[in-house]
């Protein structure tokens, strides 16, 4: 049985390559950090299986890193912990570098000394490409990042390159497009979306606040970028990929599309706060995923209006569920 090691099991790729990786028969490590409020409600649906442990660290903490691949010994490692959102990282560079970059590096580093047999995925992002506005974007691309968060990206995947050729180390880097999910976290601007079109279309909201609806991004959906994410790591040569629809949407045609679905009007409920936009705006992603389709065989399955049609159907699921479980609170 061969062992993963995922940093940023919480989070949305976290889960949903867990439950992948579980379905091929794989014994998953999820790191876990430690909060103040439960942040385990991705993956409490594999709680039981006996091939999924979680075990808690910290990507700033290179000593839990160091204990918990000594007593694993990874065949796979994933390096998926971030703090992820580009905005919020002009608000907190130092901790989104030291969790971003230095936490890889002290990863990588655990992983030279410890298990330098084990493959390696690094999580790469698009935001590297920054405001450089050639597209389609591919891995030849030159990085002009627009964010501390993007800053940082792009130290993870220069020092992934420099440890892969300095020291042999299997390390691939996936230059992942924007992709969502019904985990998606709420305040990222698909789940932001579909699940205020939800909220307002059960009559618990009326506004929806939002900031830049000109930013245009190439969504695709989670589960089929972690299966990428996979292919990289069954490489004999590790290497770097991009992952990508091949497909630009504006924000706003997100929200258009999101309010048809729900039979909304947005002139009647969005409102576009100033204080949402960026300091820096990254205009406008598009990416080219020919290399990954060659080379991986991966191909993209969930495409614009099924990927807001899954989110918006989740939310309304999972809205009036949770209102009928207060009303039912209330009147018992
Ligand atoms: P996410 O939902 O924000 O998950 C991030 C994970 O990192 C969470 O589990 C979080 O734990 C954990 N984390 C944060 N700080 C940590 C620390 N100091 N130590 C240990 N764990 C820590 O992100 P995602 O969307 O799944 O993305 C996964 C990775 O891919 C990230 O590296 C992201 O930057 C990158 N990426 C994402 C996209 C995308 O469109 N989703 C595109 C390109 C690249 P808590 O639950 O405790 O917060
Ligand atoms: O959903 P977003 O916050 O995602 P963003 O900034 O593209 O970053 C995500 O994708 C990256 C891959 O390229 C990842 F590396 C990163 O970790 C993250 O997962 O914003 C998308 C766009 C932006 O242009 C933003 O200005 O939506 C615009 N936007 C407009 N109103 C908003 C809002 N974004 C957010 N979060 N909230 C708003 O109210």
């Amino acid at each position: 049985m061969k062992t993963a090691f995922i940093t940023g099991i919480t989070g949305m790729d976290g889960s949903h390559l867990a439950d992948f990786l579980l379905n091929k028969g794989y014994k998953v490590i999820g790191l876990r950090r430690r909060t103040s409020t439960f942040n385990t409600e991705r993956v409490e649906h594999i709680y039981n299986n006996p091939n999924f442990i979680m075990e808690w660290g910290n990507m700033t903490d290179s000593h839990s890193l160091w204990k918990l691949l000594t007593k694993y010994k990874p065949d796979e490692i994933y390096n998926l912990a971030a703090q992820s959102h580009v905005k919020v990282s002009f608000d907190v560079p130092e901790e989104t570098l030291d969790v971003v970059s230095k936490g890889t590096l002290k990863l990588f580093n655990v992983v030279k000394e410890v298990c330098p047999e084990a493959r390696v995925y690094q999580a790469s992002s698009s935001e590297m490409y920054g405001d450089n506005p050639t597209v389609p974007q591919n891995e030849e691309t030159r990085m002009t990042p627009a964010s501390p968060y993007a800053c940082a990206k792009l130290f993870g995947h220069n020092i992934a390159r420099n440890y892969r050729e300095a020291y042999g180390l299997h390390i691939s880097c996936g230059i992942l497009f924007n992709h969502e999910s019904e985990r998606r976290g709420e305040t990222f601007v698909t789940r932001k979306i579909t699940q205020a079109a939800a909220r307002i279309k059960l009559g618990q909201q009326d506004k929806l606040y939002l900031g830049n609806l000109d930013a245009k991004r190439d969504w695709g959906y989670s589960p089929d970028y972690c299966e990428g994410m996979w292919l990289m790591l069954q490489q004999d040569k590790p290497d770097d990929f991009v992952l990508a629809t091949g497909e630009t949407h504006t924000v706003k045609e997100f929200l258009h599309e999101t309010f048809s679905l729900a039979g909304l009007n947005v002139e009647k409920h969005v409102v576009i706060d100033p204080n949402l936009y960026r300091p820096h705006e990254v205009p406008l992603l598009l990416g080219d995923p020919s290399k990954a389709k060659k080379i991986l065989e991966w191909e993209p399955r969930v495409k614009f209006k099924e990927l807001v049609k899954i989110m918006y159907n989740h939310d309304l699921k999972e809205q009036t569920e949770l209102h009928a479980r207060i009303v039912e609170r209330i009147t018992r």
